[in-house]
């Protein structure tokens, strides 16, 4: 598989910095040079981030809504889109490592951009919804807004955002679906029911099992083989329980197991539709160089099982013992 490995080094979709560190802690990790050995063609395509400089972030005349660094987020994310969907004419799977979660505003718009709208399919690794709108959002930080700016519906609960006017909604709400909830805001959640989203929080995964859920996750989002799905998966790492992924901005306890984020994406790589991947919200100025590490190795691991990696061991192709 030819892999195009791509840096969102942006951190204004929240208010810690650091998360444009990320890609940066990840590739330190060795996970090119590691995913090439499996076999891949694997092309580091380089960090965006935000040249220019923003004057004034917008500010809505309507005292409700909250939002910081509209003007940033929505610049950025454009120039991202714009990366990714080139980027997958390129390649079979575009991975960006991010940065705050606000970057999969253009990610997923971008690769909506490369195919029918009725065919991209996300996958939504995550404690966190991030399904707020300016309007609903306590925060007003855009990292845990991404998904109502990409939802076909949700237009109707948006303000007029000027530097965020070009991105259009792409994403079906039936083809998106949740796992790892653990922490999703009143509002949030009527919107997932209002929109009938699928979502397995850690409540469904202790009931049915890691396995049973990826397995209907991906079914529902009709990701199988021969099925003409686009998938896209988004993955948090604050998804994962902090004592895996110690280095991010929200972490909430009670989560994932790395083992399970494996399990997840050892399934994503077998149904084979994934088309393009984030990993979000590293942020190793938090916590000690150590955890930094270990945080950013938590990602290499994941994005190892997304590729083929088994546990078991992958035995070179038409190897005998010596
Ligand atoms: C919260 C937290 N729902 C917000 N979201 C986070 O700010 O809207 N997302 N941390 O990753
Ligand atoms: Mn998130
Ligand atoms: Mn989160
Ligand atoms: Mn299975």
């Amino acid at each position: 598989v030819s892999i195009g490995v791509l840096g969102a080094a942006f951190d204004k979709g929240q208010t810690r910095s650091g998360a444009s560190l990320g890609p940066g802690a990840v590739r330190q990790t060795g996970v090119l040079k590691d995913l090439t050995a499996l076999g891949h063609t694997v092309r580091d395509l380089g960090d965006l981030r935000l040249q220019e400089a923003v004057p004034a972030e917008y500010r809505a005349e309507d005292g409700r809504a909250r939002m910081k660094n509209a003007t940033s987020v929505g610049r950025f994310n454009q120039q991202l889109s714009e990366r990714v969907s080139s980027a997958l004419g390129q390649h079979d799977v575009v991975v960006t490592l991010g940065g705050d979660h606000s970057i999969a505003i253009g990610t997923i718009h971008g690769h909506g951009q490369t195919v029918r709208h009725d065919k991209l399919a996300v996958l939504w690794v995550d404690a966190h919804a991030d399904i707020n709108t300016p309007l609903t959002s306590d925060s007003g930080n855009f990292h845990g807004k991404p998904l109502s700016f990409l939802m076909r519906g949700m237009e109707a609960f948006h303000l007029d955002l000027p530097d965020l006017r070009w991105c259009k909604p792409c994403l079906h709400p039936s083809k998106l679906v949740y796992i790892g909830l653990r922490a999703v805001d009143p509002l949030e959640r009527v919107a997932i029911q209002e929109f009938g989203i699928r979502a397995y929080a850690m409540r469904e995964i202790d009931r049915l099992g890691i396995d049973k859920v990826v397995e209907m996750a991906l079914d529902q989002l009709g990701a199988g083989v021969g099925a003409d799905s686009s998938l896209h998966v988004s993955f948090d790492v604050d998804a994962l329980d902090p004592s895996e992924a110690p280095c991010t901005g929200t972490p909430v306890r009670g989560g994932l197991s790395l083992r399970e984020g494996q399990t997840v994406m050892e399934e994503v790589c077998k149904w084979g539709t994934l088309r393009s991947m984030d990993v979000v919200e590293v942020n190793p100025q938090l916590g000690t160089p150590q955890q930094a590490q270990y945080t950013a190795d938590a990602a290499r691991h994941l994005l190892l099982a997304t590729f083929g990696r088994y546990r078991g061991g992958n035995a070179p192709e038409g190897s005998q013992l010596p």
